[in-house]
C-alpha cells in the first residue's frame, strides 16, 4: 500500500506500507521488480545488471529500499510485491503495487580510451573518446597531468571543450602521466585510467632564427592580449549581469594563461572549384562500407536513410545517410556537397558530425552521425509536456553551446529553428542543416521578401528580413525563437498568423509571450534575443553563461510566467502578453490606442470576449479613419486569440 518514490539524480528511494491483509501471518516479505521503459513505444524490459538495490532486491523485511546506478533521463517502472511463507502455494499471482519514475541527470561515465596523437619536446597531443554514457551534454573535459611519481608534489589541470587537446609547456625527455574526465551540468565523471607519455629529447642550442621566432611570438602574444582587452572593454551592449566569468575562453595552466587558437570557417563557394573544397575537407567513404537499412525521412535534396558504417579498424557506427535524388544537375550536386564541406570543418559535441561523403559512386551521399530522436520540433511534439523545465533548459544550453562554437568560427547559420536541430538518444541537441540551398529551396516556412530573398520569416531577425543583414546577432534572434519553440513543445511560432502580420507585429514591438510554465528568466532571455537593435542582443557566449547559471541554480527556474502575469507592468517592455488584460480599456492602453475606447463602447464592444470575435469588417465599422490603426487593432485581436488558444492548449501540460 501507499508506494511512494523519490528520485534523486539516478537513484530512487521507494517506500511503502504493509498490505492491508497479511493473511493472518507475520512473516511478510517484499520483492522489488524493476523494468526499464522506452520513451517511444512505452514498452518495458527487465532492467538488467548494473543496478544496485540497497539493502537488497528480494526478501526485504522493511518497507523501503534505495535503487542506485540507474540510467539518466530514463523511465523505469517498479513493482513491489508482498509475499509470505505460503505465497508459493497460492494459485493466485502475487499482489503488487507499482510506480513509474523518470530519472534525472547523472555525472558522465569514465572516459575509457585515451590515445597520444603527437609527442614533441615540450608538448603532447592527446585524443580520447566521449564516455559511453555522457548522461547529458559534455560541457568540457578536464585533463590532469603530472610528472611521473610527482603527483603528490604538484599536478596541473587543463580544460578542453572537445575530445582532444595539446598540453604544452612540458619538460623535454620527461615521463608524464595524463588522466581525463568529462564534466556535464550534473558534475564530473571519474578520471580515466592513467596514460604515461615521455616527451621527446631537447635540441640543446637556440640558433638566431629560433630567437627571432621566440621574440615574434612574444610580441604577437602581447598584441593579442591588448586586442583582447580592447574588444572585451568595447563589448558592453548587453547587460552586465550576463558577463559571466564562467566563460572559459582561456586555459589556465601552471599559473599561465593560454589563449585559444583563432580559427575561421572557410566558405566552400569561395573555392573556384567547390569540388576541391569537398576533397580538401571531407573524407571519401567507399559505398561498400555503408549498409543502408531504412529510409527515415525526406530531406531537401533526397531521402535520408538510417545505415551502418564499418570503416577498417573501427567499430561499426549507426549513421544517417543523406542522398542526392537521381536526375540532379551539376549545380545541385555542388550545392549538396557544399553542406559536407561546411560540416567537415566543425568539431563540437553540439554540432552534427560528418563521417564522410560518397562521391565516387553513382549515388552521391553525405554520411553523418545518427541521431536517434530525429529533429527537435517533431520530437517535442511527440513528447508534449513530458519533460521537466530543467531538461528543456539543458537542451537549449546544448544548442547555444553549438551556436557559440559556430559563431566563434565566423559561421552564420541563417536558418536556426527547432526543425534544424537533431536530438540523440541521450537528449543531446545538435545544430544541423548547413546546406546552401536549404533556406531557399524547399522550406515551406520560407517566404519571398521584398528584397527578393526567400527567408523563414518567423525565425528571422527584422534586419535580416528587411536588408538581408544576416549575422551571428540575427542567429541569436532565431535562437530566441528556438527557445520559445522548445518551451512550447514544438508549437508554431506566432501560431496561425500570416507572415505579413508577423512582420508587422514584430515591427510594432509585439513579442511572443512566455509559453505556459515557462520560467520568467527564460522568457526574459528570449526577449533579450529579440531586441530590435542587434547590438543590444546577447552573444551566444553570454547566452550559454546565463543558461549554465540557471542549470546550476534551478530554483531560479521556478518563477514562471503564470505568477509574472499578475505582477508585470504592461507595455514598458516590448513584449505584450494580452492574457493579462482584463478589459477593453486595458487592452487598448497596452497597444497605445486608448483614444479609441469610445469607438468600441459606442459600437457595443464592452468586453474582451466580444472584441476577440471581431472580424475585419467589424473593425472597419468602428469609425476609425486611420487604416494603420485599423490594421494594428486587427493584428492585436489575432494575437490575443492565439495567446488564448495557446494558454488553453498549454494547460494540458499542467
Ligand atoms: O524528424 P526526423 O525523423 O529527423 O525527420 C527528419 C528527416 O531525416 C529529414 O531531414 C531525419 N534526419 C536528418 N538527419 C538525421 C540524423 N543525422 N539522424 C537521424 N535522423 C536524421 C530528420
Amino acid at each position: 500500500m501507499n508506494l511512494l518514490s523519490s528520485v534523486n539524480g539516478t537513484s530512487v528511494t521507494l517506500e511503502w506500507t504493509p498490505p492491508l491483509d497479511k493473511g493472518g501471518r507475520s512473516d511478510v516479505m517484499y520483492n522489488v521488480l524493476c523494468r526499464r521503459c522506452s520513451w517511444d513505444s512505452g514498452q518495458c524490459e527487465a532492467c538488467g545488471a548494473g543496478i544496485r538495490f540497497v539493502p537488497q532486491q528480494t526478501n526485504l523485511a522493511q518497507g523501503s529500499l534505495v535503487v542506485t546506478n540507474l540510467l539518466a533521463h530514463t523511465n523505469y517502472s517498479f513493482w513491489v510485491e508482498a509475499t509470505n511463507g505460503v505465497s508459493d502455494l497460492s494459485l493466485e499471482p502475487p499482489r503488487f503495487a507499482a510506480v513509474n519514475i523518470t530519472t534525472n541527470q547523472a555525472a558522465p561515465s569514465q572516459v575509457l580510451a585515451i590515445h597520444q596523437e603527437n609527442v614533441g619536446q615540450n608538448s603532447v597531443t592527446l585524443i580520447w573518446q566521449e564516455p559511453d554514457q555522457p548522461n547529458g551534454i559534455i560541457l568540457e573535459y578536464e585533463i590532469k597531468f603530472y610528472e611521473k611519481d610527482k603527483e603528490m608534489q604538484s599536478y596541473s589541470t587543463l580544460k578542453s571543450k572537445g575530445n582532444s587537446t595539446t598540453v604544452s609547456g612540458l619538460k623535454p625527455a620527461t615521463r608524464y602521466v595524463f588522466q581525463v574526465r568529462a564534466r556535464t551540468s550534473a558534475g564530473c565523471g571519474k578520471f580515466s585510467q592513467a596514460v604515461e607519455v615521455e616527451t621527446a629529447k631537447a635540441i640543446p642550442r637556440y640558433d638566431t632564427t629560433t630567437v627571432v621566432w621566440i621574440c615574434l611570438t612574444l610580441i604577437s602574444g602581447l598584441v593579442s592580449l591588448l586586442l583582447f582587452l580592447i574588444c572585451k572593454k568595447r563589448h558592453c551592449g548587453y547587460s552586465k549581469a550576463f558577463q559571466d566569468s564562467d566563460e572559459e575562453k582561456m586555459h589556465y595552466q601552471n599559473g599561465q594563461v593560454k589563449f585559444p587558437e583563432s580559427k575561421f570557417y572557410v566558405e566552400p563557394h569561395t573555392y573556384e572549384d567547390p569540388c576541391q573544397a569537398v576533397h580538401e575537407f571531407t573524407r571519401e567513404i567507399e559505398a561498400s562500407r555503408i549498409k543502408i537499412e531504412r529510409v527515415i525521412g525526406c530531406g531537401e535534396s533526397g531521402e535520408v536513410c538510417y545505415g551502418r558504417l564499418k570503416l577498417p579498424g573501427k567499430r561499426e557506427l549507426p549513421v544517417a545517410v543523406k542522398t542526392l535524388k537521381a536526375g540532379h544537375t551539376e549545380k545541385q550536386r555542388r550545392d549538396f556537397l557544399s553542406e559536407a564541406s561546411i560540416m567537415a570543418q566543425f568539431d563540437h559535441p553540439n554540432v552534427i558530425r560528418l563521417e564522410g561523403v560518397v562521391t565516387k559512386s553513382k549515388l552521391v551521399m553525405i554520411v553523418t552521425e545518427y541521431m536517434e530522436n530525429g529533429s527537435l520540433d517533431s520530437f517535442l511534439r511527440k513528447h508534449d509536456g513530458q519533460f521537466t523545465v530543467l531538461q528543456l533548459v539543458v537542451m537549449l544550453r546544448g544548442i547555444s553551446a553549438g551556436m557559440r562554437y559556430l559563431s566563434d568560427l565566423g559561421y552564420v547559420h541563417r536558418d536556426l529553428a527547432a526543425r534544424n536541430i537533431l536530438v540523440n538518444g541521450n537528449l543531446v541537441c545538435k545544430v544541423s542543416d548547413f546546406g546552401l540551398s536549404r533556406v531557399l529551396e524547399n522550406n515551406p516556412d520560407a517566404a519571398y521578401t521584398t528584397s527578393g530573398g526567400k527567408i523563414p520569416i518567423r525565425w528571422t531577425a527584422p534586419e535580416a528580413i528587411t536588408y538581408r543583414k544576416f549575422s551571428s546577432a540575427s542567429d541569436v534572434w532565431s535562437f530566441g525563437v528556438v527557445m520559445w519553440e522548445v518551451l512550447a513543445y514544438g508549437e508554431r511560432p506566432y501560431w496561425n498568423m500570416t507572415n505579413r502580420d508577423v512582420i508587422q507585429s514584430v515591427e510594432e514591438g509585439y513579442r511572443l509571450p512566455a509559453p505556459m510554465g515557462c520560467p520568467t528568466a527564460i522568457h526574459q532571455l528570449m526577449l533579450d534575443c529579440w531586441q530590435k537593435d542587434r547590438s543590444d542582443r546577447p552573444r551566444f557566449s553570454q547566452i550559454v553563461g546565463v543558461l549554465d547559471k540557471l542549470i546550476r541554480i534551478p530554483q531560479n527556474l521556478k518563477c514562471t510566467s503564470t505568477i509574472n502575469r499578475f505582477t508585470q507592468t504592461i507595455s514598458e517592455r516590448a513584449c505584450i502578453d494580452f492574457t493579462s488584460c482584463n478589459s477593453v480599456e486595458d487592452w487598448l492602453d497596452s497597444i497605445r490606442l486608448g483614444r479609441y475606447q469610445e469607438n468600441f463602447a459606442l459600437a457595443g464592444y464592452t468586453s474582451l470576449g466580444m472584441v476577440m470575435r471581431m472580424n475585419m469588417e467589424d473593425v472597419q465599422n468602428l469609425g476609425i479613419s486611420l487604416v494603420g490603426h485599423q490594421r494594428k487593432i486587427l493584428t492585436s485581436i489575432q494575437i490575443m486569440r492565439s495567446q488564448l488558444l495557446s494558454t488553453m492548449g498549454s494547460r494540458r501540460h499542467l
